[in-house]
Parts: structure tokens; sequence; C-alpha cells
């Protein structure tokens, strides 16, 4: 059918894309509202990254009384945490917790995959259509298919053609998976594969980690609540929102690490004589050994330099074999890929049934039916572990058709310099289509949860305020979009997350062709909202109303 040509009445006021924590968020306040909606879910339930990333060792990297959702008082003052940081079994049932709660899941269509979305101009609605053949009307869309939702696969020669079992950490089996007795290789060591590889060096045979780009990761310093702390905290909750709210992550801590500790500005590294820098090591272990410690090491290449220095001593100092410990030192900055925390990864080098494969000697060449052939040697396997990432931040939203005025594919909008939005909430030439913690929001800087609630916040008042006021559209404009896209750009501009030696996802340096942009914004979470909110106030200024 011709989209244009679609001229009856929406089925619904806002189709919902997805329905981990940010698809919830939306459902609940749109039905608050009291807007008709449809929610659309690929997975057979709810739950989003906790749904699909389920492999062994697979934890939250913020603290669970800040990762959590503050919308209902209901649901916070009824779920109890058990640990500092959540494992995905525990995040899993509390969204489904909070779908049940909050009764959403009667509005969700699991098992179902978007398709295509296609702006129809003469009814201004959006056409939305499913992999089961549903073909929705609807004024609004707002896609909450999460920034770390479309897996890579390798771009290895014969993946395809292992015998054994090859699996993915994104798309893990539900029924888990038990590695006793088998030779196993892991590729990949981002947050994925370091959180995995403890937990199946436990039960493997042998292990082999196969490593392109060393970890910098840290002890997670997680741990059991003590009697009665969960407790006090839950009393305590409105503080901790309030806090949690007003800072530049959307939490308070990342890991078990305070950021509020860091206020004042710490020493620099270069400025400080090398003995000193190594008592701080002694002092404090792996945080002296971070970006959070030190001033400069996040600006300056030199100082980042020296921290890896530090942290190269913390890895020798823990591992044993000091081959492995050498091979295990990233080489390319530290604070340009997202830090990683970790339960046991460098002691899990210690044991017998572990070998580090590093792939700076000899990469791999292909693999084949038995295992994996690098330059230097074969690896005879019964499992491949693939923890090999994600097309971030835009790969859910291009692997769509998504097609705006005048037909135009978004990602074809965005294939010559990257993705381009206003506030990373909406898109020009993409009216009425909105983008939870979409490219140029702080999203993935920040707690995800925090900026999940920020922007459902944010998109059910604008839908309100159209509603008052009687209009049908929002977009965004051109120029409102070309400056906020040179503004992000100019926020991330120097330091070392931009550095030519930086690889991160940030900036789509893991997907092969992808433009170099760093994608997130850099300003903090807390600056944002203010951004957000002036704009809203001031009858949306940078959008176009009608
Ligand atoms: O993915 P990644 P991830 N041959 O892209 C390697 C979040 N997360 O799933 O760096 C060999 O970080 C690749 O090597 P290189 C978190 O935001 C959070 O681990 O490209 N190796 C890299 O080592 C995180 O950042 C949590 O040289 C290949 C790895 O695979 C994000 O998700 C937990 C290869 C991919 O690392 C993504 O993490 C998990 C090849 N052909 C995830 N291709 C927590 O909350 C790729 N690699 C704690």
């Amino acid at each position: 059918m011709e989209a244009g040509a679609v001229t009856f009445p929406p089925d619904v006021d806002v189709v919902v894309v997805g329905a981990g924590f940010g698809g919830l968020a939306m459902l609940y306040r749109l039905r608050q509202a009291g807007f008709s909606m449809q929610g659309v879910e690929a997975g057979e339930s709810v739950g989003g990254t906790w749904f699909w990333n389920r492999y062994p060792g697979a934890r939250v990297d913020i603290q669970s009384v800040e990762y959590s959702l503050s919308i209902s008082k209901e649901v916070q003052d009824e779920w109890t945490w058990s640990e500092l940081m959540a494992p995905q079994e525990e995040l899993e049932r509390y969204i489904n917790f909070v779908a049940d709660r909050l009764d959403l899941r009667r509005h969700i269509r699991f098992d179902t995959k978007v398709t295509a979305m296609t702006w129809a101009e003469a009814s201004a609605t959006w056409l939305v259509e499913t992999d089961r053949g549903d073909r929705w009307r609807a004024r609004f869309v707002v896609t909450a298919m999460g920034c770390l939702s479309a897996p890579l696969e390798p771009a290895i020669d014969g993946l395809g053609s292992f015998a054994g079992a090859s699996l993915y950490t994104n798309r893990f089996p539900k029924e888990g998976y038990d590695f006793t007795g088998k030779r196993v290789a892991i590729i990949g060591t981002g947050s994925s594969g370091v959180q995995a590889t403890p937990e199946v060096a436990r039960q493997a045979e042998h292990l082999y980690v196969f490593q392109r780009s060393a970890a910098y990761t840290m002890p997670a310093g997680n741990r059991p609540w003590g009697p009665g702390e969960f407790e006090a905290l839950r009393r305590d909750y409105d503080a901790i929102r309030a806090v949690q709210f007003a800072s530049p992550l959307g939490a308070a801590r990342f890991g078990a690490v305070a950021i509020g500790d860091f206020r004042t500005p710490p020493p620099k590294i270069l400025e400080t004589p090398v003995e000193e820098r190594l008592a701080r090591l002694d002092r404090e272990g792996w945080l002296a050994a971070t970006p959070f410690a030190w001033a400069d090491v996040a600006a300056d290449i030199e100082a980042n330099r020296a921290a890896q220095e530090l942290y190269a001593e913390m890895i020798r100092r823990e591992v044993k074999d000091p081959q492995t410990a050498a091979a295990l030192v990233p080489h390319y900055p530290m604070g340009c890929k997202r830090p990683i925390i970790d339960i046991g990864y460098f002691e899990t080098f210690n044991r017998d049934n572990v070998t580090l494969v590093d792939l700076r000697k000899g990469a791999i060449r292909r693999i084949t039916p038995k295992g994996i052939d690098t330059e230097q040697g074969f690896f005879a396997l019964d499992v491949i572990v693939y923890a090999t990432g994600f097309d971030a931040m835009t790969g859910a939203l291009n692997r769509t058709d998504i097609r705006g005025r005048g037909g135009q594919l978004m990602r074809e909008a965005w294939l010559a310099e990257g993705p381009r939005t206003y506030l990373g909430l909406m898109v020009a030439g993409f009216p009425n289509l909105f983008t939870v913690t979409g490219p140029g929001s702080p999203s993935v800087l920040t707690n995800m949860v925090s900026s999940i609630e920020q922007h459902s916040q944010w998109i059910v008042e604008c839908l309100e305020h159209l509603r008052r006021r009687g209009l049908a559209t929002i977009e965004a404009t051109p120029e409102a979009q070309h400056d906020w896209v040179a503004h992000v750009a100019a926020l991330a501009e120097g330091g070392v997350r931009v550095h030519e030696s930086c690889t991160s996802w940030y900036l789509g340096a893991n997907v092969p062709g992808k433009v170099r942009v760093y994608m997130p914004y850099t300003g903090g979470l807390n600056v944002y909202r203010d951004r957000c909110d002036e704009i809203a106030s001031g009858g949306y200024a940078g959008f176009a109303l009608a």
C-alpha cells in the first residue's frame, strides 16, 4: 500500500518500539497521561538488554538502588535488591515484576519485530509494519530500541563452519550452557568477555581467551547487602534519587566508586613524582590507576600514558606469569572506551586451565570445523563464545526501514556524516518520531535508567503540550539539528575519547565502514536535562510545531 494514501484516523496515538526499561517507562507514562498506545517487542518477554545478554557473569555496573525505576512508588517500595550491583537474573526478574506490577504486558505485542516505519504525509501518521504482518497507524512513534542491541558478527572467515557450539553473549541461550569438560574459546575482551571469563573458567576443562585489544577493568567491589542495609537505603530513597538526578552520570556511583568524592579536582599525574604515584597505588589500589584519580588523564595523552604505567604495574601485581601480565596491558588510551568493572578477571589468568591468546602476536586466520586457526597456531575447541559487541547507538535504528518525509531513509540521512539529531530526541525530516536515548543525548555515558526516565518524561510532556494546543506534528528544524550536532562534537573535541588511537564503539570505530563520529553527548545528564527543560518551557525552541 502506498503510505501516503493512508487517510484513516490512526489506530493508536503512539507506537512504542522495545520493551526494555525505555519501552516500559514510556508505556507507563503514556497510559498515565491518557494516550492510547501499542508496544512491540522482538523478544518473547520484557527486559531488553537484560533479556538478551544472559551470559554467565552478566551484571550491571551501576548500583541497583540507582539502576532502577523511580517512576512508580509501588515498584520502588516493593522490590528488594539482594546485592549492590544485581546480576542479570535478578534484573530480568525485576523488569518482569515492573511489567506485572504496572500491568504493562497487555499493551505489548511480543516476539514481533518492527520492520518498517513510514511517515504518511497526507494523514500525518506513521505506518508501522512488523514481521508478523501487523500494520498500525500511529500519530507518534517512540523508539526505545536500546543503544547496545544490534549484535555484531565478527568478519572472520569460516564463521559458520565450526562443528561445535557457537554462542553469542548478546543472544545467550535462555536455558544457559554447561561448559563442564569443554575446551572453550571466548573471542572479545570488552565488558561482556571480561565478565564471562571468570565464570566460564570455573567450569571449562580449558578456556582460551582471544584478546585483540586488552581491557581497562578494575574490581567491581560488589557484595551482598549487610543486615538492614538495603532497608535503610530504601527509607532514604528520596535523597538517593535527588543526588542521582542532579549528577552528570545519573548516578552517585560508578561500580563501588563514589563520583562525589572526586568533585574537588584530584592532583595531576604529570605534576606528581613517580614515587608518589606508586605510593598512591599502594594505598588506593586500582582506583589510583584510573582517570578518576588524576585531573589530567582524560585530557592529556602524556598524562594518560603515565596512568597506563600505573595500570600495567597493577596487572603485574595480580598476574603471576610475566608474559601474560604484559599481554594484558592495553595499548590504547585509558578512558577512550567504556570502563569495565569485573569480579576476579585478572586472577583468572593465574589458573592452570586458562590461556590468554594475544592476537597482537598473531591474528585469527579462520574458523574451521574443529577450532580456531591463528597465525600463532591452531586451537582445538568444543565451544566458541563470541563476545564481539554491537553496532552501538545507531544499529537498531539503521537496521529498521524508517522512512520520513519524502520517503527518505534514516540510515541514508546518516550515511555521510553519522547520526544527526536534535537533542538525541528527534531527527529533522522525521516528524512525530522520538528516539529514547538516541545518539546526541548522554545515554551510554550515564546510568541508562536515569537517561530513560528523563527522556520518557520529556516526551510525554511534549505530547501533552501538543494535545493541549491542538497541534498535530512536531519536528526538529534542520538549523537546530545542525547546531546541536556541532555542539555535541565541540564538547567531545580534544581529550583521549576522540584521540586518533581510540577505537571505541562510542566513535563507531568497531564497525567496518561506519563514519567516525563521537555519538553521545558528553556534557553530563544534569546539564542536558536543564537544556531540554529550558527548550520545552521556551515553547519548544528548535522544533517546528503545526
Ligand atoms: O562489546 P565490546 P561488549 N576478532 O565492543 C573484540 C555494555 N555492557 O559486548 O576492541 C577478535 O566492548 C573487540 O576487540 P577490539 C558496555 O557499555 C555493559 O563487551 O575491537 N576480537 C572487543 O574486545 C559495553 O561497553 C555491561 O580490538 C574481536 C570485543 O570483541 C558494551 O555493552 C556488560 C573481533 C567487543 O567488545 C559492549 O560490550 C556488558 C574479531 N573479529 C556490556 N571483533 C555492564 O553493565 C570484535 N572483537 C557491566
